[in-house]
């Protein structure tokens, strides 16, 4: 890190309300075709709204360290007009503590979010397809983030020591998790693995003390020391008709994974999906294992499809 550096470090939290940011805060370039990239931030801080268009032109890209060690930041709206977070941009804002990325980006860069170590929400829209090299590693305050189901890699050591972090849900669409991607999130205590995850990196979970359970949706992937030096206890879930799975997976023994009861149509999922299958049979009486249940709605194995069941959908809601 550059110790000297000073820039927009020296106003901090004086600022309640957001402050819309000024053309004059920014230094861009401009793409050529309309669109310009923000290559550096000089204003004071606080909470900033980085504008859609600067000089005319829209702001698609944020450059490489624009917001380098902004220490003043303290948190940031990215409008919908930028598709490109680019490398290191928000790095090292020790005290950005919230960043909504806007609906439009595709890409956030190589240690995008590095060291922003008081950052505790991160909204990731539903459009990013790569989560960068170092993304948000050290982001140290992290307790819980959502990858959208755009997301189809996820980079090395993209959330190296998020020791805030207390599970992880990949979803179905992510093909490759990264090396040491959670390496000494030490907090960590379950995660969810999607079904289209076919390889994960070495020791991308590694010094997770409280795991407890890893949950897999698909088959076993590929993957070398995935669970270095984690809580020897944990165990690894997978759904009895996937296939890969002996008696132990990556060190750790693995049994078939409960389903829930409100999982009407079974696929490890409980969402409107089973709700729609409950409305469909409510008040149906006569399940028994010959109408497999009334079509799976009466979960309770009652006889009948009534407020128990909706219970048990509610309890369950979104599971796992
Ligand atoms: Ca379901
Ligand atoms: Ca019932």
């Amino acid at each position: 890190m550059r110790s000297t550096f000073t820039r927009c470090a020296a106003v901090l939290s004086f600022l309640i309300l957001p402050l819309v940011a000024q053309a004059e805060d920014y230094t861009w370039t401009n793409n050529g075709d309309g669109t310009c990239t923000i290559t550096d931030y000089t204003g004071p801080g606080g909470i900033v709204i980085i504008p859609d268009t600067l000089g005319g032109l829209t702001v698609t890209v944020i450059g490489n360290r624009a917001f380098f060690e902004c220490t003043g930041l303290t948190g940031v709206i990215i409008p919908d007009s930028v598709t490109t977070i680019n490398d290191e941009a928000f790095a090292c804002c020790e005290n950005l503590t919230f960043a909504t990325i806007g609906k439009s980006v595709i890409t956030i860069g190589y240690s995008g979010f590095h060291g922003c170590a008081s950052l505790t929400s991160v909204t990731i829209p539903n459009s990013v397809t790569t989560i960068g090299v170092w993304a948000f590693a050290f982001c140290n305050s992290l307790t819980h983030v959502t990858i959208p189901d755009s997301v189809t890699t996820i980079g090395s050591r993209a959330f190296y020591h998020c020791i805030s972090l207390t599970d992880i849900k990949i979803p179905d669409s992510v093909a490759t998790i990264g090396s040491e991607a959670f390496y000494y999130c030490t907090g960590l205590t379950s995660a969810i693995i999607g079904n289209g995850v076919t390889t994960i990196g070495s020791i991308a979970f590694a010094y997770s003390p409280n795991l407890v359970g890893v949950y897999f949706r698909g088959d076993a992937p590929g993957g070398v020391d995935i669970f270095y030096n984690v809580n020897a206890n944990a165990i690894v879930y997978y759904i009895p008709w996937t296939s890969g799975w002996g008696p132990t997976y990556g060190g750790l023994p693995t049994v078939v994974w409960p389903p829930s009861p409100a999982d009407a149509n079974g696929n490890y999922e409980v969402d409107i999906y089973d709700f729609a299958a409950l409305a469909g049979q409510w008040l149906q009486t006569g399940c028994d294992e010959y109408n497999d249940w009334c079509q799976g709605a009466d979960f309770n194995h009652s006889g009948t499809v009534d407020v128990a069941d909706l219970l048990l959908l509610a309890d369950d809601w979104l599971w796992p």
